[in-house]
């Protein structure tokens, strides 16, 4: 099954400003340019919900959409490449956590990272750090189509494999939001969470 309706709600830049609200909150993260958006906007079956951009790094806000009125899907912030000041950064870094750390509502963090590229110290650092927070996460990989089936299924065990050598149990999914493939799994795995 597929989500049926999907509404932006409103963007906080911090956890005080989130909804006053017991729905389960699914968070998509991810380095700048990974195909958050996109897979967003597949993954809801919406053309522009969640905007795609070329300036990497630009929205600071963490973004509530309500999807079939039963869940919040929120996008965080793109990390990497930000062309904001450190202080800027800094002072958006600490509401990320304070939001991670602290918001009850959380279900899941969807971490996604591109199939194409071998995993990224920043991406298994903040993979370590909610495991070690005992949030709860999955490891998304995008952009499927770019790569043939015998990489697909190597990068998937390569993820597999980083996360159990930091004794971390994580769903490890393919996606292509091209190709609209491993959409409906992803949505089950995300069911399973709310
Ligand atoms: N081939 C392919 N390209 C994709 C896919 N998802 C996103 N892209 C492209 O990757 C770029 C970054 O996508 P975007 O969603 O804006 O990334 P974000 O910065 O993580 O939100 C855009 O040029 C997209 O068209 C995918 O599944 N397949
Ligand atoms: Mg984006």
């Amino acid at each position: 099954m597929s989500v049926k309706t999907a509404k932006f709600l409103l963007s906080a830049p911090d956890i005080s400003h989130c909804p006053d609200s017991d729905l389960t909150e699914i968070c998509f993260a991810g380095r700048s340019n990974v195909g958050k958006s996109t897979l967003i906007n597949a993954l809801t079956n919406q053309k522009k919900l969640a905007k795609t951009s070329n300036t990497p790094g630009k929205t600071r806000d963490i973004n509530f959409f309500l999807i079939d009125d039963t869940w919040h899907l929120v996008d965080l912030p793109g990390y990497g490449y930000a062309k904001v000041s450190k202080k800027e950064q800094a002072r958006w870094q600490k509401a990320l956590e304070e939001y991670l750390l602290n918001r009850e509502q959380i279900g899941l963090i969807c971490v996604l990272v591109d199939s194409r590229h071998e995993p990224q110290d920043s991406d298994l650092d903040f993979m370590y750090w909610l495991a070690m927070n005992e949030i709860p996460f999955m490891v998304v990989l995008t952009k499927s189509d770019k790569i043939s089936k015998n990489k697909q299924q190597s990068a998937v065990a390569l993820f597999k494999r980083e996360l159990s050598a930091m004794n971390i149990e994580a769903p490890v999914h393919q996606t292509s939001s091209s190709h609209r493939t491993g959409l409906d799994e992803l949505h089950a795995i995300i069911e399973s969470f709310i």
